[in-house]
């Protein structure tokens, strides 16, 4: 509303929305969002191109679903509980009405098979409501802030509900890779889902099992235009301007911040009057100047936090301050961005003590600003942005004496220093900037959606170099890869011509073809048939034939002991629940609830899963198709691989799978190696094609590319 009284929509600032904005013009996209104030409904609207969806909020839901679940709930626990967070059932009904409110608003704008890109900890439930709704949408969603350590989350009375309504996302992205491994260990305690990796296993109807991947995308910001407003010279002749209002101290020390008590803001004032204190520093040569912008001033925390900090900075300037310095020079206002650069510019140590933070824009944005290649960066290890920025000097800020040396430490630190690590720091700001960050996680979230029949471009150009290695070895998983899946396991057959690629390719010399199964190494041989060359590994690397008829594999007397009580278990479920039965490996034991309904075959292994657990801790258990295997050893299709790898001696791998135990192959790939992930979902796997129809023409191609190759 401006002053005349004529509403005008303003473009909220901030790193998100420049990063978001001309990607969303481009794409043809819809912006589902709060229009800032609270009981006023507004239709939807154009700005700039871009189509602006308005969602409601009432005083009392503002209250309730803003200030309460999600700032004084979510906030300090997600950040450590620094603040003890409240939990109040009517904040989280209102948390599960808005978030309602906001699905149904984004699955009434989007177009059928659209991406939809939910951001951060106020909208954690949209993602399975929004799946619920419309299953054809890709979903991703991005948490700006940490994920606690499970045994913080787990206070959390609704961290069911949270993590399964993350969990309706197709990619979730965090800002560290430990938020993307705190993430994953929550969904293993709290759902027993398999993850291996990046890749969470998640059951969805009809018995099928959804990929879901958690993994760390950190977010930056637009470093060109912080460097642009910083050579402005208007905006240049403002930093002499500060330098010299501030009376041209030897040092001036920076510190801006939201006025929150994550940000550490207490610790960096107290390290600061120490110094002062004890008279390693004098207010003649230094001034500390604090940016407090107001933030959540309705939260009651951050009430007693102003209060707090601001009783600090008025000891301290009573203290230590003259008539001519002052100590802290303390500002609980908002600048406008001009002024926040003008400020970098000025500042000859910039302190981000943060207690826990995402990742820290302003750390980054000091960094862009420094276009002069000056200028330290005191930066807290428990900032995301400390995994990235290594050439800050990294402080623990509970650690008062270590916060005191760093700062002493960049204050005399020569010239040189201070431009190498600022180099250092501005290649790696630029080089991953916000829009870097959202190019990569649309890129991961879309390109696993939709298979495209055929062999893609870039695939024809990996196997083309594959094709030149010395010795080559092409380990191919079968069911879902070569064969299409069956009902009955025993009915697989490997689609028309795989049997004749694979022919060809054990013709030519340095070439070695491997299948790789989950299946007992008798019921693989009887399905594939493979012809006698090809190397054969079961039950996930437990069984291996390699170059003789023997297979390999040998199980201990406590092992087979295991296996008979895990019969046992197995057999009593099986016997009850009609459409399951009990297939015997070498190592172990599976469940198939294929021909089970639904309900009856997640209960079977729900089951199956809390029985053998008590019994039997310490089994392997996997999560297959409609099948939950058990073994009392414990291998995967990745060591499988290794030990092919060391068997032929090959110095390139091709490897082709369709499920999730294929990712453990996946994951030890090597540089130069190909996976290749069969079917839609994301995965680890660089390239993918669409079935077990494509996997023969690459195989013919990789044949062809070799058969033609002039070194051969
Ligand atoms: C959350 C996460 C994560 C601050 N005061 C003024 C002002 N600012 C701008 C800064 C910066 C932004 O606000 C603050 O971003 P931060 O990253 O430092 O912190 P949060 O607000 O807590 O942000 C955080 C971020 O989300 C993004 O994912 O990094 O960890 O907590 O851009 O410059 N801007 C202006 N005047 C001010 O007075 N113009």
């Amino acid at each position: 509303m401006s002053p005349d009284g004529t509403e005008s929509w303003r473009t909220s600032p901030g790193g998100l929305v420049t990063a978001l904005e001309p990607m969303m013009r481009a794409a043809d996209g819809a912006w589902v969002g709060w229009p800032g104030v609270a009981d006023r409904s507004f239709e939807p609207f154009e700005k700039d191109g871009i189509s602006l969806i308005p969602v409601p909020l009432d005083e009392l839901e503002l209250e309730q679903f803003y200030e309460g679940f999600s700032n004084d709930t979510l906030w300090p626990l997600y950040h450590d509980v620094i603040a003890p967070p409240s939990y109040h059932r009517e904040w989280w009904d209102a948390y599960v009405t808005v978030n309602r409110r906001f699905a149904a608003a984004a699955a009434s704008a989007a177009a059928s098979g659209a991406t939809v890109w939910v951001h951060d900890y106020q909208l954690q439930l949209v993602p399975r409501m929004l799946r619920d709704m419309r299953p054809d949408l890709v979903i991703g969603f991005f948490n700006h802030i940490p994920f606690p350590p499970y045994g913080i989350y787990s206070q959390l009375p609704w961290r069911k509900q949270i993590v399964d309504g993350l969990l309706g996302a197709d990619l979730i992205g965090f800002q560290r890779i430990a938020d993307a491994g705190n993430f994953s260990r929550a969904v293993r305690r709290l759902f027993g889902y398999p993850t291996r990796g990046a890749a969470i296993d998640v059951p969805s109807e009809g018995g099928q099992r959804r990929r879901v991947i958690a993994k760390q995308f950190p977010i930056s910001i637009d470093a060109a235009s912080y460097e642009e407003l910083a050579r402005r010279p208007d905006i240049q002749e403002r930093a002499r301007q500060i330098r010299e209002d501030l009376g041209n101290p030897k040092t001036i020390m920076l510190g801006v911040d939201r006025l929150d008590y994550t940000k550490g803001i207490g610790h960096r004032i107290k390290a600061y009057g120490e110094l002062l204190a004890d008279g390693s520093l004098s207010v003649e040569d230094v001034t500390l100047v604090q940016v407090a912008s107001p933030s959540r001033e309705r939260v009651g925390t951050y009430r007693a936090l102003r209060d707090e900090i601001e009783l600090a900075v008025g000891r301290l300037n009573g203290d230590f301050s003259t008539i001519s310095h002052t100590a802290i020079s303390y500002h609980h206002h908002g600048y406008p961005r001009e002024e926040m650069v003008a400020l970098y510019l000025a500042a000859d140590v910039m302190l981000v003590t943060a207690l826990r933070d995402g990742m820290n824009l302003v750390a980054k944005e000091y960094v862009a600003v420094r276009f002069d290649a000056d200028g330290i960066l005191v930066l807290s290890e428990f900032a995301g942005a400390a995994d990235e920025l290594k050439q800050a000097i990294l402080v623990n800020p509970h650690d008062i004496d270590g916060v005191k040396a760093a700062i002493l430490r960049a204050i005399v630190m020569p010239r040189t220093e201070r431009t190498r690590r600022m180099r250092a720091l501005r290649r790696k700001v630029f080089d991953n900037d916000v829009a870097a960050w959202s190019a990569a996680f649309l890129r991961t979230l879309t390109e696993g959606a939709a298979v495209q029949p055929g062999v893609p471009d870039n695939l024809n150009a990996a196997l083309r170099e594959i094709s030149e290695a010395e010795n080559l070895l092409v380990a191919l998983d079968f069911d879902g890869t070569l064969a299409p899946h069956v009902d009955q396991p025993e009915d697989a057959r490997a689609v028309e011509g795989t049997r004749e690629a694979v022919q060809r390719l054990l013709d030519l010399p340095g070439v070695r073809v491997a299948f790789v199964s989950g299946r007992a190494l008798v019921s693989l041989q009887q399905v594939a048939q493979p012809p006698s060359d090809v190397l054969l590994t079961g039950s996930h690397g437990i069984e291996v034939q390699l170059d003789t008829p023997d297979i390999e594999l040998g199980l201990v007397a406590a092992e087979l002991e295991q296996l008979d009580a895990l019969a046992g278990v197995l057999e009593q479920i099986s016997g009850s629940v009609s459409g399951t039965w009990i297939e015997r490996k070498p190592a172990g034991l599976a469940l198939h609830t294929r021909l089970a309904t639904p309900q009856d075959g997640a209960a079977a292994q729900r089951r199956a899963r809390e029985e053998t657990e008590q019994l039997l801790p310490g089994l392997t258990v996997r999560e297959g198709k409609n099948v939950l295997e058990f073994s009392v050893r414990s291998s995967t299709k990745g060591d499988a691989l290794e030990r092919l790898r060391e068997h032929t001696g090959a110095d390139r791998v091709l490897y082709a799978g369709d499920d999730v135990t294929d990712e453990d192959a996946f994951a030890v790939l090597r540089e130069g190696d190909v996976g290749l992930k069969i079917g839609a979902g994301v995965s680890l796997a660089d390239y993918s094609v669409r079935g077990p129809l494509e996997v023969t023409e690459v195989l013919r191609l990789i044949a062809g590319f070799r058969g033609t190759s002039p070194d051969r």
